[in-house]
Parts: structure tokens; C-alpha cells; sequence
């Protein structure tokens, strides 16, 4: 009978597979330092944009946590951030046809570094983005409203485009950031709607698209009733309708 150790990782898998293994094995040095000068200039251009993601993320801490301490009341339920990896970065440009030159796609990509925010209600989405944008480092590039105007299929979520400084050694460098606001029922509704895209590579059966288009309506709806219900909580009376005589 045989016993399998759960800890046992198996066998051992080589870092790189054999064809750029087989690269490397003829390539001459130059080829070898233009390799290492590559992966430490793409180390460093995306190093930035996780030091830019990172002030970002402190900022909004500091004001969830105060409003936490303060208040007692927390706008915001989460934040998560990520930095796309350069596989990613150079898919992005390729399809929007940048060069594939660090430079240009420095400028032509937004979305480098994300920060998704999700906040308890709409009027808290709007708080956080006024929070955040109208701190004196800030500088906002483009902000896309698309819970004023929801895309046609019912995306919604707030996202604003920003430049943050990172202190580096030689001295400050603005960094790009794209932060997406919402609340948790948009982000569900986003996070479904991304899985089905993904799932039928975009070939999405009408009926699921009419009951993803109609899931936004309810999913705006939630948001209004949780709004009107948590400023009654909060002591807020609705005004009386008044009667028509
Ligand atoms: P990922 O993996 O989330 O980063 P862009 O393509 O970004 O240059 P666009 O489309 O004008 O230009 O940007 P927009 O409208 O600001 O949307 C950018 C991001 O918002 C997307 O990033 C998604 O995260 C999100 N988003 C926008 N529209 C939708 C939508 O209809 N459904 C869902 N689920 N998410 C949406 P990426 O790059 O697509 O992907």
C-alpha cells in the first residue's frame, strides 16, 4: 500500500521552461546583460506603479480609520489594489496599439495600477472621491462617472484617474493610478457580469445578457432603498409627501 504525504510538493518544477532554458544556453554574454538589463528596467517601471498604489491605499485607510474612530460609522468596506503584471501591461497596449515602448505605454495605459474601493452606500462613494481627489498631492486626470450614467449594459461604478508622487531617491515622481469606487452591490453585479464574459469569451447568450441588464436595475434599486433606510437609521426623516387637495 502506498502512503501519500500531503507535504510532499511533488516533483520539483524548473523555474524556466526548457525553451528559454534552451535560449539562454546559446545565448552569447551580450544577449545575456541585454536580457538582465531588460527585466531590471521592467522591475523598476513597475515598481513605481506598486509604490503609487501603495500611497493611494494609505490615504484611504487613514480616512476609513478616522471616520471609523470619529464617527463610529465605516464608509468604506474594503479596499483591494493590484498592479498588472508586465504580461498583462504588453497584451493591453498591444491590443490598443501602443508601441511597445515603456515610454508610450507609460502614457497610454491608465490602469497600470488599480484600486478598487467599495463603500457601503452611493453618497459614500461620492464622499471618499471628494476625500481623496481634493488632497493637495492629488492630481486627477479623468474621472468617469458611470453611476450618474450607467454603461448601456448596467455597469456601474465611479472611477477617477489620478497621478500620485512617489518619493524616490531622486526626488518625486507622479504616478498614475486608476481607482474604481462602488458599492458592494455594484461590485457583485461587476464581479458576475466579468465571470460570464470570461466564461463564453464574450459570446453571452441574449437571455443572460437581459438578465444581467435587468440584475443592474435590481442591483441599483438595493442601493437606493439601503441608502433611504441607513439615513433613517441615522436620524434623517424623510420629507412628508404632501397632498394634493
Ligand atoms: P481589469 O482586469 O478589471 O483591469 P480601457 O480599456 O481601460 O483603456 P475604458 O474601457 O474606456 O478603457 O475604461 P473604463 O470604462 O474606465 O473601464 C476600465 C475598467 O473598468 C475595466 O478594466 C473593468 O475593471 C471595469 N469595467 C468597465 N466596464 C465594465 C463592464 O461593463 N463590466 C465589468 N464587469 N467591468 C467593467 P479592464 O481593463 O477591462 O479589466
Amino acid at each position: 500500500m502506498t502512503t501519500v504525504d500531503s507535504t510532499d510538493p511533488g516533483p520539483a518544477r524548473p523555474l524556466l521552461s526548457s525553451r528559454t532554458l534552451e535560449l539562454l544556453e546559446h545565448a552569447d554574454s551580450t544577449t545575456l546583460s541585454d536580457l538582465t538589463a531588460l527585466r531590471d528596467e521592467i522591475s523598476r517601471f513597475l515598481m513605481r506603479y506598486r509604490f503609487g498604489v501603495a500611497e493611494v491605499e494609505t490615504k484611504l485607510s487613514i480616512l476609513r480609520e478616522e471616520f471609523s474612530l470619529v464617527d463610529g460609522y465605516n464608509p468604506i468596506e474594503s479596499i483591494s489594489c493590484r498592479v498588472k503584471t508586465m504580461e498583462g501591461v504588453l497584451e493591453k497596449a498591444a491590443r490598443k496599439g501602443i508601441d511597445l515602448d515603456l515610454d508610450a505605454i507609460k502614457e497610454g495605459l491608465s490602469d497600470i495600477a488599480g484600486v478598487r474601493v467599495i463603500c457601503s452606500f452611493v453618497s459614500d462613494v461620492y464622499r471618499m472621491v471628494d476625500l481623496l481627489t481634493s488632497q493637495d498631492d492629488i492630481t486627477v486626470l479623468q474621472v468617469k462617472d458611470y453611476i450618474a450614467q450607467p454603461k448601456p449594459n448596467g455597469y456601474r461604478s465611479l472611477h477617477v484617474i489620478l497621478e500620485v508622487p512617489v518619493f524616490l531617491s531622486g526626488g518625486p515622481e507622479p504616478v498614475r493610478v486608476e481607482v474604481q469606487f462602488r458599492t458592494i452591490a455594484m461590485d457583485f453585479w461587476a464581479s458576475l457580469e466579468h465571470k460570464t464574459y470570461y466564461k463564453y469569451d464574450a459570446q453571452v447568450p441574449q437571455h443572460l445578457i437581459d438578465g444581467l441588464t435587468d440584475a443592474a436595475e435590481t442591483a441599483a434599486h438595493l442601493d437606493r432603498t439601503m441608502e433611504e433606510l441607513h439615513l433613517q437609521v441615522r436620524g434623517y426623516q424623510p420629507p412628508t409627501p404632501t397632498i394634493a387637495i
